[in-house]
């Protein structure tokens, strides 16, 4: 009875719900202008309470630096190609974790703390975001690393220049 299963799934997905396998993806940050030594990682997890987000980075500037998910996954023309946040319901700018989907961006994930050795980690769970299949879905978009802090002001929290990128891809379980 494999027919009846399979429209089972297919309708699911159709509808946005909760992707039925979880899914996996990554992001390689690098800097965004000629020369910059920044490198990074993103590996993003679907789990029961949300998307996981764990951001590494090294050598960035040692301060407080806004970390966002922007709308498209191209980090041309110094990263301003990757366009705005991701932004699908027109919300305010704002904290996705303290603020919720209604009154912030889908990719306002706050800020990234950097050592004085120039690394840093951030690790976060986004309730109600997937990797895809669902209507807040963000591979195939982009990971934004900002010059200044994110101070949570509208329109985009003044964090300043772009000064990493990388596209967020699906990637096999395990990888
Ligand atoms: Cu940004
Ligand atoms: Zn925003």
């Amino acid at each position: 009875m494999m027919r009846p299963r399979w429209w089972t799934v297919g309708v699911a997905m159709w509808m946005g719900c909760a992707p039925a396998f979880a899914e996996h993806g990554q992001a390689e940050i690098r800097g965004t202008a000629d020369g910059s030594a920044i490198t990074g990682t993103a590996t993003l997890t679907d789990t029961p309470q949300g998307l996981q987000i764990i951001v590494q980075l090294q050598q960035v500037p040692p301060g407080t630096h806004g970390l966002h998910i922007h709308q498209s996954g191209s980090c041309g023309n110094g990263g301003q190609a990757a366009g705005g946040h991701y932004n699908p319901d027109g919300a305010p700018h704002g904290f996705v974790l303290a603020d919720g989907l209604r009154h912030a961006h889908v990719g306002d994930l706050g800020n990234i703390e950097i050592g004085s050795d120039g690394s840093g980690t951030l690790e976060l769970i986004v309730p109600n975001v997937t990797l895809s299949g669902s209507r807040y879905s963000v591979a195939g978009r982009a990971i934004i690393l900002h010059e200044w802090p994110d101070d949570f002001s509208q329109p985009t929290g003044n964090a300043g220049g772009r000064i990493a990128c990388g596209p967020i891809i699906l990637t096999e379980p395990g990888s």
